[in-house]
């Protein structure tokens, strides 16, 4: 190692190699405390040929690495859980000119959701994907994980946005393709294929990003249902019906009391229905009256929907529903399950993932929430007894219902005894085949996705 760390510190300085334990562990323990790790290292690389002599480096030492952007993972897979080296991409920050005409952004992996979207509003463009860590994530990470988030249900997931990449594969060799065109059938889609690999066949240094109009008026509205099943309807109603739906979000009473408290703000008054759905629009016209006219034709509503039509108000909305997972992480250490149900199994899962919680650790806090126009649900549970077995009955629910047990986090560390069981083995020897083609030496986060 002490060759290595010398080599690291010719590639990359001495001053971006911390070694002391002090300075490297916060890139050792997760946003969410569960996953703590140590490192004897952490490398902090400029510009992609810093990443591939550092990859190079590792792979000659036999030494494993972990990717790392920012640290907002919540599956275990970015922090070295088994003494691996930490490759810290948040210096990898050039942002390239924003091409108004062909509406796409060239951007370091290091760059924040959050600078992406400052540098390319003046534009009047935005970027597709948006969630509530938008000030650490970074896109890298995002790309990496696949990251979903809260406007899936129009625009897509991060593959979804992403023209092209540049990476480090495993073996050090060098990928690029960042021209960014919309249409571009020169060859396998290696952009596709390292999104949602969770840093186990490259390191992401670059990505070529699609970008979308700014809607001229967007409408918030928090509308109250007696039931899941209610909700579960409306969202498909509204998506049927309701053109330039932007988001379709689930909350429940529980949960909007805790984020409430947390952010100590005053509750709208609908959030006292069980079940409540935020609903944005981006329209080109008078979206009080796209709004309202849809929300009038719900079935099973309660109360007076809440309705935003201007920024700030309109924030304060969605602030009740981003405070969701902070204010959960302020009750303790909390097992996070990031599922997707088949829209007729969701009301039903609602029901049975409380009881089984309840039946396991009665003293426990569930908070069921998330992006009901993708039927992806985020179960949080908090506790006293709060184990791993929970997980695995939440999961087993899931399986059951026919849904996925990870509809956006991924896999990582946290669920990687379920992939096996999830996925057929046809597939699993395929990704072993791609790992060992792009990753021969298996140095690239050995401790994700496969076991
Ligand atoms: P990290 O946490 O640093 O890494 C995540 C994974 O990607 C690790 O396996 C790591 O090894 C790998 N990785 C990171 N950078 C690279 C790279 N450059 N090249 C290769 N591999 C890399 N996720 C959603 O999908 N939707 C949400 O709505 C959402 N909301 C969130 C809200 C909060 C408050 C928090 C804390 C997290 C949320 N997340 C959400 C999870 C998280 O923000 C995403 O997974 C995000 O994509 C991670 O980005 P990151 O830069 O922090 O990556
Ligand atoms: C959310 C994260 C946790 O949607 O995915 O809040
Ligand atoms: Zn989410």
């Amino acid at each position: 190692l002490d060759a290595l760390t010398t080599e690291l510190r010719r590639i990359v300085g001495a001053q971006h190699v911390p070694t002391d334990r002090d300075d490297t562990a916060p890139y050792a323990t997760d946003w969410t405390r569960r996953w703590r790790g140590a490192t004897p290292l952490v490398a902090r690389p400029g510009d992609v040929d810093e990443v591939a002599a550092i990859v190079r480096a590792c792979r000659a030492h036999r030494v494993a690495l972990v990717p790392q952007g920012g640290n907002t993972g919540l599956v275990g897979g970015s922090v070295p859980l088994a003494g691996e080296i930490v490759l810290s991409t948040r210096r990898l920050e050039r942002l390239g000119d924003v091409d108004a005409l062909g509406m796409r952004v060239v951007a370091g992996a290091g760059v924040t959701l959050e600078a992406l979207q400052h540098a390319v509003a003046p534009a009047g463009l935005r970027f597709g994907v948006d969630l509530a860590a938008r000030g650490t994530a970074t896109i890298g990470g995002m790309v990496a994980t696949n990251a979903g988030g809260t406007h899936v249900v129009r625009h897509g997931t991060m593959r979804v946005q992403l023209l092209g990449v540049e990476a480090v594969l495993g073996d050090g060799s060098v990928i690029r393709h960042l021209r960014g065109l919309r249409k571009d059938n020169t060859g396998y889609d290696l952009a596709s294929l390292l999104c949602g690999s969770e840093g186990t066949l490259g390191v992401v240094t670059a990505a070529a990003l699609r970008l979308i109009p700014t809607p001229r008026t967007v409408a918030v509205a928090l509308i109250g249902f007696a039931t899941v099943d209610a909700a579960v309807r409306a969202s498909a109603q509204l998506q049927h019906d309701v053109p330039g739906i932007e988001a379709v979000e689930l909350m429940l009473r529980d949960g909007l009391r805790l984020a409430g408290a947390h952010l100590d703000v005053t509750l709208p008054a609908v959030a006292e229905a069980p079940v409540t759905v935020l609903v944005e629009i981006g329209v080109a016209e008078s979206p009080v009256d796209v709004l309202a006219a849809a929300v009038q034709g719900l079935e099973g509503r309660v109360g007076e929907p809440a309705v935003a039509i201007d920024a700030r108000s309109a924030g304060r909305l969605w602030r009740l529903r981003d405070a969701h997972p902070e204010a959960a992480a302020a009750l303790g250490v909390v097992h996070k399950l990031d599922v997707t149900l088949p829209a007729p199994a969701l009301a039903a899962f609602v029901d049975q993932v409380h009881q089984s919680v309840r039946a396991r650790a009665p003293e426990a806090t569930c908070l069921v929430y998330g992006h009901l126009g993708d039927g992806n649900l985020h179960v949080n549970v908090v506790g006293p007894g709060v184990t791993d077995e929970i997980d695995d009955a939440v999961l087993d629910l899931v399986v059951e219902a026919g849904g996925s047990i990870s509809a956006e986090h991924g896999i990582g560390t946290a669920k990687r005894r379920w992939l096996e069981q999830v996925r057929a083995p046809g597939d699993i020897a395929a990704f072993r085949a791609i790992k060992r083609a792009l990753d021969p030496d298996g140095i690239l986060n050995p401790n994700v996705l496969l076991a």
